[in-house]
């Protein structure tokens, strides 16, 4: 009778520790999930450092919520979207996408918009970060020469679009009105070692792709979504060359993406590698292990990765004749040492020719007849460094110094100096199968560029007088006189 008094009793006592520990677990897990940031008290005040792309203010780390003043100012300006392209860009802070803004959460914000005097158009903003009606558009809209104030209190983490929504809204955006907002949690982000900001637009023009001069915004092909123009960082080239990203072998890599539109979602991809982690769309949830990750219009996502060997990573709109024929193309440069182990380079280097190997070719579209006079030598080079910038930058890069093991370079290249036809051959017909420049060996394919006598002259003419080549002149009727020729054989060319 005791023993079972007793035994019922520590049974009793297991089930109420039981019930307590439950009770416990459940309430915590209840609290996280409605977690309430309206009632954490703001102490202090601080200007927020904003930054222009592809670079981000420094992160929030453990500071406490704060009243955090941001100053915003609206330019109208003139860019450039690919060499000898002009467009009128609206901006936030002056650059596209608009200035980095990093807040954690519980932060009040109080927002200041200000339109340069110089401006023509009234604008206000919408930032996806704000709880409250338009996301502050209606109690910022603001005329050239004026200042709006407004504040609100950030209740939920993640990385957030801002963007213009005065009428028309799309007109406004399409011109370059966007940028990102990120809400740290409490205690920050995990550390990284570099942090970038990119984010894709499309543009539309009255001319097409690459049409020289000043280019008006295109309200029919806006609506029709038919884009001249996709980008990183509101023009072609944004992140190449010079500026290309860069990390060191071992760094980990956090790029907050976002995609401003206003139409086109977003495939990203960086070739050669793998996203370690993606908070899918800017927000709590983590996915791992992503090849390609798609970004609304008017969202985001923040990828991260470590890379672990050297090279140059391309990254792009997966979409993929966006990044090779629109823009849609950033680089980012890893330096350091090569580890065989996870990448070996080539091991094998032979000649494989099914069926005679052909090249492929881009489609032969219309051909259009210009009549022209004859260009001078300095307006050939002109037309041919456009073109150059416009075509073949992306594998030669835009100092013609190509990439090791994959492009060779026209920089003083030998092989080019040497032999004028077999150039005009190479524009012409493509070309592959091994060739030595500068006595480094290179067995990659070049594709049939497509161009007129009259761009292929230019383009040339514009090599051989840069970057320490001989100065040879090409004339339209020189490329001629090769085309007529037949195309070598691809076997003979070295
Ligand atoms: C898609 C990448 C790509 C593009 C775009 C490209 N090339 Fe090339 N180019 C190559 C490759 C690859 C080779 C070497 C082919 C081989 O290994 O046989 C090459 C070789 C050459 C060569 C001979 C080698 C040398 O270094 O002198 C010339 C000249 C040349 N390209 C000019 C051009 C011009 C001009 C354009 C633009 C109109 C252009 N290329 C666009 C990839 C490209
Ligand atoms: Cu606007």
């Amino acid at each position: 009778m005791k023993t079972s008094v007793k035994l019922n009793r520590q049974i009793r006592g297991f089930f109420i520790m039981l019930l307590v520990l439950v009770g416990f677990f459940s309430c915590k897990r209840g609290s996280d999930e409605a977690k309430n940031y309206q009632n954490i008290e703001a102490k202090g005040q601080q200007t927020a450092e904003l930054t222009a792309p592809p670079f981000v203010p420094k992160a929030v780390g453990d500071r406490e919520a704060t009243k955090l003043v941001v100053n915003m100012e609206i330019k109208e300006i003139e860019g450039e979207m690919v060499d000898g392209v002009k467009y009128t860009y609206w901006t936030f802070g002056g650059s596209v996408p608009g200035s980095f803004i990093r807040t954690r959460v519980g932060d009040e914000v109080e927002f200041h918009l200000k339109n340069h005097p110089d401006n023509k158009m009234p604008h206000n903003i919408d930032l996806h970060a704000v709880t409250g009606p338009g996301g502050g558009a209606t109690s910022s809209l603001v005329a050239p020469g004026h200042e709006k104030v407004f504040s609100f209190k950030t209740l939920n983490p993640g990385l957030y679009v801002y963007h213009c929504a005065t009428a028309p809204v799309g007109m406004h955006i399409a011109n370059g009105m966007y940028g990102l907002i990120l809400v740290e949690p409490e205690g920050g982000l995990p550390p990284v070692d570099k942090e970038y900001y990119i984010m894709q637009g499309d543009f539309y023009t009255k001319g097409s792709y690459g049409e020289q001069g000043s280019q008006p915004f295109d309200m029919d092909k806006a609506i029709k979504e038919q884009a001249d123009y996709v980008v990183f960082n509101g023009k072609v080239g944004a992140l190449a060359g010079d500026k290309s990203l860069t990390a060191k072998v071992g760094e980990t890599v956090r790029i907050y993406m976002g995609n401003g539109g206003p139409n086109l979602v977003s495939s990203f991809h960086v070739i050669g590698e793998i996203f370690d982690k993606v908070h899918i769309e800017g927000g709590d949830m983590i996915n791992e292990n992503v090849q390609t990750t798609l970004i609304p219009a008017g969202g985001s996502a923040i990828v991260e990765f470590k890379v672990d060997v050297p090279g140059t990573f391309i990254l792009v709109d997966h979409s993929i004749f966006r990044a090779f024929n629109k823009g849609a193309l950033g680089m980012l440069k890893v330096e350091g040492e090569e580890n065989k182990k996870l990448y070996s380079g080539t091991i094998q280097d032979g000649i494989y020719l099914p069926e005679g190997g052909t090249i492929q070719g881009m489609p032969k579209g219309k051909a259009v007849p210009k009549t022209t006079v004859a260009k001078t030598v300095p307006e050939q080079i002109k037309a041919g460094k456009e073109l150059f910038d416009r075509t073949c930058y992306a594998c030669h890069q835009s100092e013609g110094q190509g990439i090791p093991n994959a492009f060779p370079p026209l920089a003083k290249s030998d092989y080019l100096n040497a032999n004028p036809d077999r150039a005009i051959g190479a524009v012409l017909h493509g070309l592959s199968g091994e060739i030595t420049v500068n006595g480094k060996k290179f067995n990659n394919v070049m594709t049939s560029q497509n161009l007129t006598d009259e761009q292929a002259a230019d383009v040339l003419t514009y090599i051989y007088n840069s970057w320490g080549n001989n100065k040879t002149v090409i004339t339209p009727a020189k490329v001629k006189a090769v085309r007529a020729k037949p195309a070598p054989k691809v076997a003979q060319e070295h």
